[in-house]
Parts: structure tokens; sequence; C-alpha cells
């Protein structure tokens, strides 16, 4: 079955590629420009008319979603030491972080790095960067309720549920505010996961 990833470095096609690297499948990858509000250009454009990354195609079907990527390749590829089945004790807390890594970090992230370093300082927005902020520590700090002191967000084993929020923390390491933002269990977590070595060969592409 044929995997082709479209990718811009530092963007939330790292999630995808850093499952595809822990998974071992293979893929192709094609490597798109991220230009706010025109990455990848037309040709991009037919593939994600949104034309944000990542996009998937898994033969000739489209995904242009990350999480629902995570979720669908290790379903789709039967990683399931990946995944929480649903009869796990674990299995909400797996599913509040895989999917509360885009659809409750992901705009905060976004517009603290737009209105930070994105976009062309006479458009930034101070209010909005510090509105967004305080969202981010606030789930963060939930976040850091749910992790206690677990090495893992759910199974006692690396799942996509990790890859999603991780992918979170690298964006906020990036920025270099993770220690001002994280709470110390939540530090202690990415530190383990962000030695694995396929995320560090995701990076590194
Ligand atoms: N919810 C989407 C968000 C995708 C997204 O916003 N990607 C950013 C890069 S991290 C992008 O392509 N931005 C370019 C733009 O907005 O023009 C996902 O998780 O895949």
């Amino acid at each position: 079955m044929s995997i082709k990833l479209y990718h811009a470095k530092h963007s939330r096609s790292l999630r995808v590629l850093w499952l595809l690297e822990e998974a071992g499948l293979p893929y192709t990858l094609e490597v798109v420009d991220l230009a706010l509000g025109n990455t990848g250009g037309e040709n991009y454009a037919k593939i994600n008319p949104l034309q944000k990354v990542p996009a998937i195609k898994v033969e000739n079907e489209v995904l242009q979603e990350s999480t629902a990527i995570l979720e669908f390749l290790a379903n789709r590829f039967d990683l399931d030491n990946l995944l929480v089945s649903k009869d796990h004790e674990d299995y909400g807390r797996f599913l509040q972080w895989l999917h509360g890594g885009e659809s409750g970090f992901g705009m905060y992230l976004s517009l603290y790095f737009g209105h930070t370093v994105l976009l062309p300082e006479e458009q930034r927005n101070k209010m909005m960067a510090v509105w967004a902020a305080d969202n981010l520590k606030k789930i963060l700090n939930l976040f850091a309720e749910s992790l206690a002191n677990r090495d893992f967000i759910a199974a006692d084993r690396f799942t996509i549920a990790d890859i999603s929020v991780g992918y979170i923390l690298y964006g906020i390491s990036l920025l270099g505010k993770q220690e001002e933002m994280a709470p110390k269990s939540v530090l202690a977590w990415w530190r383990g996961i962000s030695e694995r070595p396929a995320l560090q060969k995701a990076i590194s592409l």
C-alpha cells in the first residue's frame, strides 16, 4: 500500500512523520514550502485546498488533518502497540489527549506563534499573544494533572496520544518557552519521549 506524506519542517506534519518512523512503514515524502496563506502553491492546493500541512495520500485516499491521520494509519496498518483499545481503563484519557493535542491545544499554539513570530511585526497583536499563552498554560496545567507522574499518557506505553501532544511541546520548545509554560511533570514526560530515535529522525528530514 503506497503512502505519500506532504511535509514541511517544524509543522504539524511532524506528527505523521514521527508515527511513520515509529512504525517503520514505508513512505515517500514530498516537502512543501510553508508560506502563510499559500503553503505549497497551486500544485499543493490540488491535494489540500486549505493549503495547510500535513496531507497524506494512501493509495487514492487523501486526508488533511494530522491527528485523524495518526488514528487512520494506526488502525489501517494494525499498529495496535500505538493504540489503546476501547475496553482498556485508559481508553478515555487516550482519546482525550489524542484529540486534545489538536482540538484543545492547536488553535492557541497557532495564535501564539502567529502573534509572536510568524506574522509581520505590524500585524502582531500583543493581547492576542497573551490570551493564547494564557490558554496554552491552562491546558498544560490540565495535562499535567492528568499525566501526574506517568512516563506516557495512557496504558504505560508510548501511543499516538503522546505523538499528538508531543508535537505541542515541540512547538513550544522551538520558541524556547517550555520551562516558562509547562509544569515540571510535563517537562519530564517530554524529555522522555523527545529522545526517541523516531522523533529525532523525523526532525532531521
Ligand atoms: N488542524 C490541522 C492544522 C494544520 C495547520 O494549521 N498546519 C499549519 C502548519 S503547522 C499550516 O499549514 N499553516 C499554513 C497556513 O496556515 O497558511 C492539522 O492538525 O492538520
